[in-house]
């Protein structure tokens, strides 16, 4: 007679694993509980395995379905004793053994999962994972090598910085934050407000201008950006805040493109701000809205309502666009920081960066 022996994690999951692999007439010889070995990363995890033969010409052939009553399958199936197997029996056993995943790896997902990491960032973390490496050690490497920096535009931002994304996300309060960056490394900097639409738009924008000492102008039209420009042709970065694409409101849309378009692409950079706490899906339609305008990079806000930033370094990652800032709070100027490794290292949770865990671990081995 063959035998087959099913490992799983339960005895459920194995007999259903043996059904799905040799049909509804197998029949359970022996069954062994046991628990694996506890790892450097992992817990023990209980398993189930089942040795099962096909009830074949024993004349009590019997279809077991779905819905027949487990207990009483487990009764039936209990013949003939496990101590009638043979030697050779047992040698004749195939053995089916559901694919394990290393510990390394699955310590791994587990804290990809715990920081929101998701597709296809997800995936190319765990590519070809060592398996005698510790993930935590191994993944935030990995993750600052795929994090796209943007180094560049936070030391040479070009003439025009404009700042787009939905209404609410932090533009205006971002831009001021931003600007008074470059105004305290020297730059001369200006801001030109497009949002003549909004009420109460331009009271805000003007009195962080007047509370950080920058120039504030109102363009509606595109005579009106043009003159604005000019009359600040001695600075060295004009800052544009912008009101955001409406869905309901074309017209606006339209407007809002037009004054773009008078911008020299070449002396321009667009910076998305999204707040980190959007669900993903929001943020590619944001993403997929403005790319139009051929996005250079990403200011992320409101990092103080959010535990984690995966979802941040996932979208990063998924639209190939680098991140030059995170904001973490309402307060202007303080709450903004240059996007660099050592910041996003600080926002991974649970990493060997949790420095008094890892010491005990480390204890245990030595
Ligand atoms: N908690 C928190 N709130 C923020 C942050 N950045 C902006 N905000 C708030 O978000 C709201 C919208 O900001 P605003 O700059 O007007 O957004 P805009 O419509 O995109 O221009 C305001 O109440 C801001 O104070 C941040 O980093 N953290
Ligand atoms: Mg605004």
């Amino acid at each position: 007679m063959q035998y087959y022996t099913v490992v799983a994690e339960s005895y459920e999951s194995a007999l259903n694993k043996a059904r799905e692999l040799y049909g509804n007439d197998i029949r359970i010889n022996s069954r062994r509980d046991y628990y694996t070995r506890g790892g450097l990363f992992t817990r023990r995890e209980p398993r189930c395995e089942i040795v099962c033969y096909l009830a074949e010409g024993t004349g009590k052939k019997k279809k077991v379905t779905d819905e027949k009553d487990m207990s009483e399958f487990e009764k039936e199936a209990r013949t003939p004793n496990p101590s009638s197997l043979s030697r050779s029996e047992r040698l004749d056993t195939e053995i089916y053994r559901e694919k394990e995943m290393s510990d390394a790896e699955k310590e791994a997902r587990r804290l990809l999962e715990a920081n929101h990491i998701t597709e296809p960032l997800f995936s190319k973390l765990l590519e070809n994972l060592p398996e005698d490496k510790d993930p935590r050690i191994v993944l935030p490497d990995r993750i600052i090598s795929l994090s796209g920096v943007d180094y560049t535009r936070q030391v040479h931002p070009k003439r025009f910085v404009v700042f787009i994304g939905p209404t609410g996300s932090g533009k205006t309060t971002t831009l001021a934050k931003t600007a008074y960056l470059y105004a305290k490394s020297g730059k001369r900097v200006a801001v030109i407000s497009l949002d003549t639409y909004r009420v109460g738009a331009y009271e805000q924008i003007k009195a962080f201008g007047d509370a950080l000492s920058i120039p504030v102008a109102m363009a509606g039209a595109e005579d009106e950006l043009v003159s604005a420009y000019e009359s600040f042709s001695w600075k060295d970065v004009i800052f544009i805040d912008t009101m955001g694409l409406s869905p309901k409101d074309q017209e606006l849309n339209l407007r809002l493109r037009a004054l773009l378009g008078v911008l020299d692409k070449d002396r321009t950079d667009f910076i998305l701000t999204v707040s980190a706490s959007m669900k993903e899906e929001d943020a590619m339609e944001q993403f997929t809205s403005y790319s139009e305008f051929g996005i250079s990079s990403l200011a992320v806000t409101k990092l103080d309502e959010t535990e984690t930033i995966g979802n941040v370094l996932s979208f990063s990652y998924k639209t190939s666009t680098p991140i030059m800032l995170f904001t973490d709070g309402q307060k202007v100027p303080d709450d903004i920081k240059k996007a660099s490794s050592a910041l996003i290292l600080e926002y991974l949770k649970g990493f060997g960066l949790d420095m008094k865990g890892y010491r005990s671990q480390v204890s245990d081995i030595s």
